[in-house]
């Protein structure tokens, strides 16, 4: 795991791809000042070191953010009428791009059946 500052920055804190290249156009004094901002945040007792168990509480951290941002994302990916559920067609779509429907099936099964009708 690379532990630079830097990537841990870019990692948790942007959300988009946009916004790290807006961090790589910033100003050398502008990204050091940011940098150092985060550090702050990593360092919990402010003593001016960062710890291995600061760091880890931070990786943790930032690991949170985004599995929560990574399931808010997918679930707005799925809920495709946004109504806050994700129903069983909703869900096929996403995953098979079209709903599977059991009563094929069993028309299948029920072939004999049907033949009967006619
Ligand atoms: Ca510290
Ligand atoms: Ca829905």
């Amino acid at each position: 795991m690379d532990l630079s500052i830097q990537n841990m920055y870019v990692d948790s804190d942007f959300s988009t791809m946009e916004e790290a290249d807006e961090f790589a156009k910033l100003s050398p004094d502008e990204q050091q000042r940011r940098l150092k901002a985060i550090i702050k945040k990593i360092d919990l007792d402010s003593d001016g070191f960062l710890t291995e168990a600061e760091l880890s509480v931070w990786i943790q951290q930032s690991f949170k953010h985004y599995i929560v941002e990574d399931a808010k994302q997918q679930f707005g990916e799925y809920d495709k009428d946004g109504d806050g559920y994700i129903s069983w067609e909703e869900y096929n779509m996403q995953m098979y791009d079209r709903v599977i429907d059991f009563d094929e099936d069993s028309t299948l099964e029920d072939a004999e059946e049907e033949s009967f009708r006619q």
